[in-house]
């Protein structure tokens, strides 16, 4: 941890001597210390932003979120501690792990007493705020002003909770959530102060709805797909086999892939969607559903093909959403350079959770295996984080409360658990660095989309799951197996790998202060 004295001595470089003059002489009274944007998306997978490669670059690129590693840096190797929204927000407010902040699951709800960074920022003279999807249940704490969609929120004309009460705002949620957020930069803002600024996005998020604006974005263009996404799960233990997050089985033709009879708009299921829109947000709609739908139908697809179908129109639809948040991004980033505080604002773009898009025949999260461990971070630093730079060490969101404080030059508290990335973001690689990540999911069996409950540790090269309801473990080399389709943990082979790994799992549990009876 580097206390505020060696954050100074660290940022007196020679690249980083003519940003900070000014900052270090004026962190007494807090004026020009650099302001933090956290844009914060949800369920959005480090797959689909081009800046990290993969098969979707191409097909669906993302230029504004790009931008932000191509001006700053790119956390290749970036990880949650639990894979699910709730959990995951509440680990960066605060900086310690569920079973220490107490949110463990979504629809526990967020004590909002307990020490978080938004808190100490403010208390240490930053204008802080926050717009968008907060799923804590409580009301957020810390902030100057704030305005959340209640749980997961609408996608169109969606409503939002503020102090004052319940407002219903007229358009597409992504395009809602920025304006606010730069209404807020342009008109409450006090310039006296530095700021803190969270944006949380609801999209990428099921139901995958796209704006009226991105309906034809994917017209006659085919989706590449994943290796595995006829995974049949064999060499993986039960839980892989019994979860509910297949785009075969579990998603649905009308709520999640738009596939609805004239009967079943108005019924119950559609209201979500249908339900809130307008006239002319419906008809652009039905214009770009209806004729696919209708050839959909009378293709009467079957097997593979329906999947590979569904696979389709699902990632198309999640792409959509994604193309609102990267033209989101954009508008931000533009402010910012045309106020010139780009200068002194310390840019993030993150997601709550990675997803599966098709990888293992999935979607949704939860699990363990790379794709919902893995989340995007991307951080731009004028002056400080060299433009284009990749930083490989481990980090996570377990990070971040850190990271904000060392930004703002103060104290971390000795509970916090993370580790301030500020010295990667200044391309150091200091040798003390973490080797080994400790992961704990909550939910459980019996709950949505039924992933068994489990903890493990991940190294650079290996993994080891415990899936203690069902006394299972499970073991994966990830430089001979990335894509994690064989469990090695009865192989002879890897005897030693196994036990080394057990030995720092508990390790963790240990250094984590994870109750034993922690279940
Ligand atoms: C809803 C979704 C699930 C999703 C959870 C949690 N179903 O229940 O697919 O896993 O939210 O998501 S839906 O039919 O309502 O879309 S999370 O991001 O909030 O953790
Ligand atoms: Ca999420």
């Amino acid at each position: 941890m580097i206390s505020r004295r060696n954050f100074l001595k660290q940022a007196g470089g020679a690249a980083a001597a003519a940003t900070f003059a000014g900052a270090v002489n004026g962190w007494a009274s807090g004026t020009d210390r650099p302001n933090i944007l956290w844009i914060y998306s949800d369920d959005h997978a480090q797959n689909a932003v081009s800046a990290y490669g993969g098969r979707l670059a191409q097909a669906a690129p993302t230029p504004n979120i790009d931008r932000i590693a191509r001006e700053g840096m790119l956390f290749r190797n970036s990880f949650v501690t639990n894979s699910i929204c709730g959990p995951c927000r509440a680990v960066v407010l605060t900086g310690l792990h569920s079973h220490l902040n107490g949110f463990r699951k979504n629809g526990d709800r967020f004590d909002g007493e307990q020490q978080t960074f938004p808190k100490l920022l403010r208390n240490s003279g930053y204008q802080t705020a926050l717009f968008g999807k907060w799923h804590l249940e409580s009301e957020p704490t810390g902030f100057d002003a704030w305005e959340i969609l209640p749980g997961q929120g609408h996608y169109y004309n969606p409503d939002f909770i503020t102090p004052d009460g319940r407002v219903r705002e007229e358009g597409y949620v992504t395009d809602i959530i920025t304006d606010k957020a730069l209404g807020w930069l342009e008109n409450d803002r006090n310039n006296e102060q530095p700021f803190m600024l969270m944006v949380q996005h609801k999209a990428p998020h099921r139901e995958w709805e796209p704006s009226p604006r991105h309906h034809h974005l994917f017209d006659g263009v085919t989706i590449p797909e994943p290796d595995n996404l006829f995974d049949d799960y064999s060499g993986r233990g039960t839980a892989a086999h019994e979860q509910d997050m297949t785009i075969a089985k579990t998603m649905r033709l009308g709520p999640d892939l738009k596939v609805w009879s004239e009967e079943q708009k108005k019924g119950p299921e559609a209201k979500r969607t249908y339900g809130r829109m307008n006239e002319s947000q419906r008809a652009a709609w039905d214009a770009a559903y209806d004729p696919e739908n209708k050839a959909f139908i009378e293709a009467n697809l079957e097997g593979d093909d329906l999947v590979r179908w569904k696979y389709q129109r699902y990632m198309k639809d999640y792409l959509k959403c994604i193309a609102a948040i990267d033209d989101n991004v954009g508008r931000l980033l533009d402010y910012l350079e045309k106020t010139g505080l780009d200068k002194n604002t310390v840019v993030f773009y993150s997601s709550d959770q990675s997803f599966y898009l098709g990888e293992h025949g999935w979607f949704d999260k939860r699990f363990i295996y790379e794709e919902s461990l893995r989340t995007p971070l991307l951080a731009r630093w004028p002056g400080l984080i060299p433009a284009g730079s990749e930083a490989s060490q481990m980090a996570q969101n377990l990070d971040c409360a850190e990271t904000f404080l060392d930004i703002a030059g103060l104290p971390v508290p000795d509970n916090m658990q993370g580790r301030s990335l500020v010295p990667l973001m200044r391309g150091e690689s200091p040798a003390d660095w973490r080797k080994s990540i400790y992961y704990h999911y909550y939910e459980g069996e019996g709950k949505v989309h039924n992933v068994y409950k489990h903890y493990g540790v991940r190294t650079e090269r290996y993994k080891l799951a415990y899936f203690y309801t069902l006394d299972e473990w499970e073991f994966y080399d990830l430089q001979k197996d990335p894509n994690e389709m064989r469990s090695e943990y009865e192989n002879p082979a890897y005897a030693e790998q196994v036990q080394a790994l057990k030995t720092e799992l508990a390790r963790l549990r240990e250094h984590y202060r994870v109750p034993e009876d922690d279940l």
